[in-house]
């Protein structure tokens, strides 16, 4: 049976000295807690044990002897990695913390570009990878979390090639143009590195978004909807938004001590209505622009005078780095400037506390509060949001931050823009003068939600979707060649009497290049066809949409048969003359190419290719969703000119071209075919222009397609570095002779 690997930075757990002796103290959290109740309980068995790896801040043996106390129980395995002290800190405070996090969270101003913070993120992620490796067996389940091991599935990947990977970013991937900021090689292995995985789960539909154009921009990968075709794996980006445990605060509504701290602040406000808020110390939270909501909402709303009161709490957090402190220096100031400003001698409208609040006493305030004021710069999710509501017994508001992702889900909540102190400010006057009944209706409709879509069910998603990939990448497989079918292959080419390799040549001999006529034959091609085609009985031919020029210049010198321009030219081996296939003259090229020229004007990077019975619009070098809209605007133009003509326009591979009816690769394909009526025929080829062949040959040859679409071939290669490896399999096979 399976086992269930989670991995985070750290381990839930914190070491303490208590009467001299060290213990390992669980610490809280809301990934922790959900994985804590999923780990333990007994209905997940399809895994027959669930381990924790993570680093811990302490050495080896202050923790070997803080787990081997008595107290230390633990009902899952727990795998502790120990990164040496100042690694770690360049790795954690360093980039994690001072690169990715600032720039994930839209602060590029704050943002750090320290090549020794990088190399340190690479060799902690290593580390884990080593670690994992270690411990892992067959039939693992990994499971990764967030962005300080965003590295770390392409390390295990490498080294794991089958296993079941999946990784979750708990905070926003932000857009294009934010990312791209990072140094181009770091942008590459992040994202290659995430890439490792199989399923990548993210908060948010944006978040998806934006990872999928990073991937398209940077690594030039092309996606179908949340599909990404990666390394010759697919690997599926979906949204899973974190729940909470709802049942975990409701319950809290019964517990004695909440209830009681709760009483407690009721008596202790009455007649004023309760605004309260909870965040870590973060710049990204925007403490100081909710103060200024606030005050502004003191100044302008002066009948709320005596009648509110807002609880901000703050909970320490990276207290050791310098931006912080001054970061809280500066909002106590601004607190106190409120509370100067607006105090009576008998109120005060800001209760500020700078600590860590008890569970108890985090659900009090959750259910006391009138209001809760939740309006970070930017986050991931933000579970307080969803602790609020859920927690809400018969009256709340909840005003959110639209710029977290917890606010594509709560669209019941007032909205607001963090920064904007008027909007918050007239929010808060809204939330305190909402009749009970509309704070109810708005809350039944979240909590509805938070009750079905809750912290368990996030975790079965993640886990069922993960699982669902692992099936569908073997269902992509079974059509792919693989070992025993290349045998079968090669056996029969080496019985056959008459062999006819039918090749396409870019994209199946040859890479595409930026521009076509960079695309020419390497030393390697030529001597493998010039092999190839040397061997007995066998011919080799080139089809191609080239024109017969190029065809000539590059591979005529090479005993082949060759057909140009999908087929408006044959020229078999041996002959010296190319036979025209095309009985219309080309001046239909006249009407065609102005409006080519159009497009060439209205998409940077596209070009015309001239041939003598074909017009190309080529947009391999445009930006990848410019050059896709303007090659549909052109193909519709294209279907409008040519309707009712003898002209097709066909859809290549970033390519729209304009040809004869009746001139396309399956016609030239039965010519070969007839011409030489070879007992073995092997064709290869990668674009769209190529199924025509494929259809015309699907029960005479072995037909191959390179790359992972549907295809009328019988087998489909990953990729063109596949091709001549194969054909070199061929060479001793084709070198027998039987006449
Ligand atoms: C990342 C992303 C995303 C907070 N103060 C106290 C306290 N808390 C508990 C809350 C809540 C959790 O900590 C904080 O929630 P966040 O949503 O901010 O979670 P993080 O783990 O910090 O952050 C974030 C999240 O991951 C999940 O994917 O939502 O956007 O940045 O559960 O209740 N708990 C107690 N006392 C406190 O003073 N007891």
């Amino acid at each position: 049976m399976a086992r269930l690997i989670v991995v985070s930075n750290r381990l839930p757990y914190s070491l303490e000295r208590v009467d001299g002796q060290l213990q390992a103290r669980q610490s809280s959290g809301g990934l922790v807690s959900a994985i804590k109740s999923y780990f333990e309980k007994d209905e997940h068995s399809e895994y027959e044990e669930r381990i924790w790896v993570g680093s811990v801040d302490a050495a080896p043996e202050d923790w070997e002897e803080a787990t081997a106390n008595k107290s230390f129980g633990s009902s899952f395995g727990i795998v502790p990695i120990f990164p040496p002290k100042e690694q770690y800190d360049k790795y954690y405070n360093g980039f994690s913390n001072a690169t990715l996090w600032p720039l994930f969270h839209y602060f590029p101003s704050l943002t750090q570009f320290r090549s020794e913070d990088f190399d340190a993120y690479l060799q902690v992620n290593a580390l884990f990878a080593e670690k994992l490796a270690a411990i892992y067996r067959p039939g693992d389940v990994v499971w990764v979390h967030d962005y300080q091991l965003m590295l770390l599935p392409q390390f295990l990947r490498r080294r794991l090639p089958e296993a079941t990977i999946g990784f979750f970013l708990h905070i926003p991937f932000p857009s294009y143009e934010i990312f791209r900021l990072l140094p181009t090689t770091w942008k590459v292995l992040l994202l290659q590195g995430v890439l490792g995985a199989d399923l990548l789960g993210f908060h948010t539909y944006d978040y998806v978004q934006h990872f999928i154009q990073s991937a398209k921009m940077v690594l030039k990968l092309e996606n179908q909807f949340n599909i990404l075709y990666y390394d010759n794996r697919l690997i599926r980006i979906d949204l899973f938004p974190i729940g909470i445990d709802f049942q975990k605060f409701r319950d809290a509504i019964l517990n004695d001590l909440a209830a009681r701290i709760s009483t407690g602040l009721e008596e202790k406000f009455r007649g004023q209505k309760i605004l309260f808020s909870v965040d870590r110390l973060d710049y990204t939270k925007g403490l100081s622009y909710r103060l200024e909501g606030f005050q502004e909402f003191l100044e302008r709303y002066p009948e709320w005078h005596e009648k509110v009161v807002f609880i901000f709490n703050i909970v320490p957090s990276r207290a050791n780095i310098a931006s912080y402190a001054e970061m809280r220096g500066q909002i106590e100031q601004q607190v106190s400037t409120i509370n100067g400003r607006f105090s009576s001698l008998q109120w005060q409208p800001l209760i500020y506390r700078y600590n860590h609040l008890s569970f108890e006493e985090l659900c009090a305030l959750y259910q006391s509060a009138d209001a809760a004021l939740i309006t970070p710069l930017r986050d991931g999710m933000n579970l307080v949001a969803k602790e609020y509501v859920a927690s809400c017994l018969d009256k709340g508001v909840l005003i959110l931050s639209e710029l977290t992702g917890a606010a594509s889900e709560l669209s019941e909540a007032i909205l607001v823009n963090p920064t904007d102190s008027s909007e918050v400010a007239d929010a808060i006057h809204t939330a305190l003068t909402m009749p009970l009944t509309e704070q109810r209706n708005r809350l039944s409709f979240m909590q509805r939600r938070l009750a079905t879509y809750d912290v368990q069910r996030w975790i079965n998603e993640n886990l069922e979707s993960l699982a669902l990939v692992k099936k569908e990448q073997e269902q992509e497989q079974s059509n792919f060649l693989d070992g025993p079918t290349t045998q079968l292959l090669l056996h029969e080419c080496a019985i056959a009497q008459r062999r006819c390799i039918l090749l396409d040549y870019d994209g199946t001999l040859a890479p595409y290049a930026k521009l076509p006529s960079l695309a020419t034959p390497g030393k390697d091609v030529l001597q493998l066809l010039q092999e190839l085609a040397k061997s007995p009985n066998t011919q080799v031919v080139i089809i191609s949409g080239r024109d017969p020029e190029t065809l000539h210049q590059w591979l005529g010198h090479l005993p082949l048969g060759m057909v140009a321009e999908h087929g408006a030219y044959i020229r078999y081996n041996g002959e010296g003359e190319w036979q025209s296939q095309v009985l219309v003259s080309p001046e239909w090229k006249d009407e065609i190419r102005p409006l080519m020229e159009l497009f060439v004007t209205r998409c940077v990077g596209s070009f015309i290719e001239e041939k003598h019975n074909t017009l190309a619009w080529h947009y391999r070098n445009t930006h990848p969703d410019l050059g896709f809209t303007r090659s549909r605007e052109l193909r519709n133009s294209l279907l409008q000119l040519t309707a009712n003509t003898a002209l097709q326009v066909i859809d290549g591979n970033k390519v729209l071209e304009v040809r004869l009816i009746g001139i396309d690769k399956g016609t030239a394909a039965q010519k070969v075919l007839d011409h030489y009526n070879p007992d073995f025929m092997l064709c290869i080829g990668d674009d769209t222009t190529d199924e025509d062949m494929f259809r015309v040959l699907r029960d005479k040859a072995i037909t191959i397609r390179v790359g992972k679409n549907k295809t009328a071939a019988r087998y489909n290669l990953w990729s063109q570095s596949q091709v001549l490896p194969l054909l070199r399999k061929l060479l001793p096979a084709s070198a027998v002779s039987h006449s």
